[in-house]
């Protein structure tokens, strides 16, 4: 699969972007809360801002906002997040927030003067990258994650999200949901890359979000013995790798069963020396279905298979959730609005669903949101291979200029 080949958008705010927090050997990115490339990242959103003469501010929860009119009163926010997932792609997030400023810009060439406030907003901790809690920014701007859950979360190293946050000059002590924020919205409309290929096979470059699967990460914990590779009989082993890697299976077959999907692509084997059996296997769940009853039984029956095997090697074995998103049905008032705003203007969008979470699917429980797909030919995402070409990427602009207008402009 090429992707230094690849035709780059040629759009200049989607290229003064680019080489944040990218990791040059495998052109993947890095960009992880509270860390240099995410504060870089967050310059490059108030320049961008700047530029435009568009007022901004960091929320009390890290979230990122430009205004276009006064502040928040009945508001249409567009925008997505800046952070990745480990060695991700340049567009899942960045697309969404580059095509914002786009947008407004676009609208400005036009000579449109919205009657309402149109913001910008770029979520923090969408991926859950560092502090292991997906779409964390909405969800503590929706109260959906207590503040003091979300102050100790803790990344790899043990840095908590309170001594992270405050590294990064911003205050933790002020998180918590923000109703006066909310109360100003009117509405979101997230842009974002398409995470398959679906667009493609429909021969469309845009599509609008009919609902988002439900999503639950959990960390699962084998303990064993550690002891010499070379000299323990294999009878007298409780090594926790071996029901790790049965576990993995057994979630493979479960979701395939279920209609669903589930993934084991993080462990962290403990102390994990070539020689030596480990004492523990620190693994991570990504399960996630059509509805919440079929999550629940995939999950249920993920950790049965995690307890029978490792009581067939002597080991013990424990897990805790720690991330939830419900199953997110958008609005379909606002959907059918959106999906009429681009049909009416000649760029007719298919309606399709999604297995990717998203801030707008948590902002949706709290106000009216839409979602908007760029196709992604790859069809691939949460790689460095993920990639939209700049014909689609400007129709994505054109797509959200429009819905804008229809929605900042009656
Ligand atoms: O993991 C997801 O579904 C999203 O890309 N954060
Ligand atoms: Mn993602
Ligand atoms: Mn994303």
């Amino acid at each position: 699969m090429t992707r230094v080949s690849a035709p780059q958008w040629g759009n200049p705010l989607w290229q003064s972007l680019l080489p944040l927090g990218r990791d040059p050997r495998t052109g993947g990115y890095r960009r992880y809360s509270f860390t240099e490339a995410d504060s870089a990242c967050r310059d490059w959103f108030f320049r961008a801002a700047d530029e435009r003469k568009l007022p901004a501010h960091c929320d009390r929860n890290g979230n990122l906002w430009a205004w276009w009119g006064a502040e928040p009163t009945g508001a249409i926010v567009a925008g997505s997040h800046l952070d990745s997932v480990p060695d991700g792609g340049a567009f899942d997030g960045p697309l969404g927030v580059v095509s914002a400023f786009a947008a407004i810009d676009l609208l400005r060439e036009r000579g449109v003067k919205p009657g309402r406030p149109i913001a910008v907003a770029a979520f923090m901790e969408e991926e859950g990258a560092r502090f292991g809690l997906a779409c964390l920014g909405s969800k503590l701007l929706t109260g959906v994650v207590a503040p003091d859950v979300a102050r100790n979360l803790t990344d790899a190293a043990g840095v908590t999200f309170a001594e992270a946050m405050a590294g990064a000059g911003l205050d933790p002590g002020g998180l918590g949901r923000d109703d006066s924020l909310l109360a100003g919205i009117s509405a979101v409309i997230e842009l974002h890359v398409e995470q398959g290929s679906a667009l493609d096979g429909m021969g469309a470059a845009v599509g609008v979000a009919e609902s988002i699967w439900p999503h639950e990460r959990r960390r699962i914990d084998f303990t064993g013995r550690a002891d010499h590779a070379g000299t323990t009989k294999l009878k007298d082993r409780r090594d926790p790798m071996l029901p790790f890697a049965s576990t993995v299976l057994a979630a493979r077959e479960a979701a395939s069963e279920c209609g669903a999907v589930a993934t084991m692509s993080k462990v962290v084997p403990v102390p994990g020396g070539a020689n030596g059996i480990c004492s523990a296997a620190h693994a991570w769940l990504d399960a996630r279905a059509p509805d919440e009853e079929t999550l629940r039984r995939l999950v249920a029956r993920v950790l049965e298979s995690a307890q029978a095997a490792a009581q067939s090697h002597g080991v013990q074995v424990t897990s805790r959730r720690e991330s939830f998103t419900s199953v997110v049905e958008f609005d379909l008032e606002l959907r059918d609005r959106v999906a009429g705003a681009l049909a009416s203007r000649g760029m007719p969008a298919p309606v399709l669903p999604t297995g990717a979470g998203h801030d707008a699917g948590v902002i949706a429980a709290e106000r009216p949101a839409a979602m908007l797909f760029v196709r992604n030919r790859t069809g691939v995402s949460h790689s460095p291979f993920e990639h939209a070409s700049p014909e689609d990427c400007e129709a994505g602009v054109a797509a959200l200029a429009a819905v804008l207008t229809d929605l900042a402009c009656r």
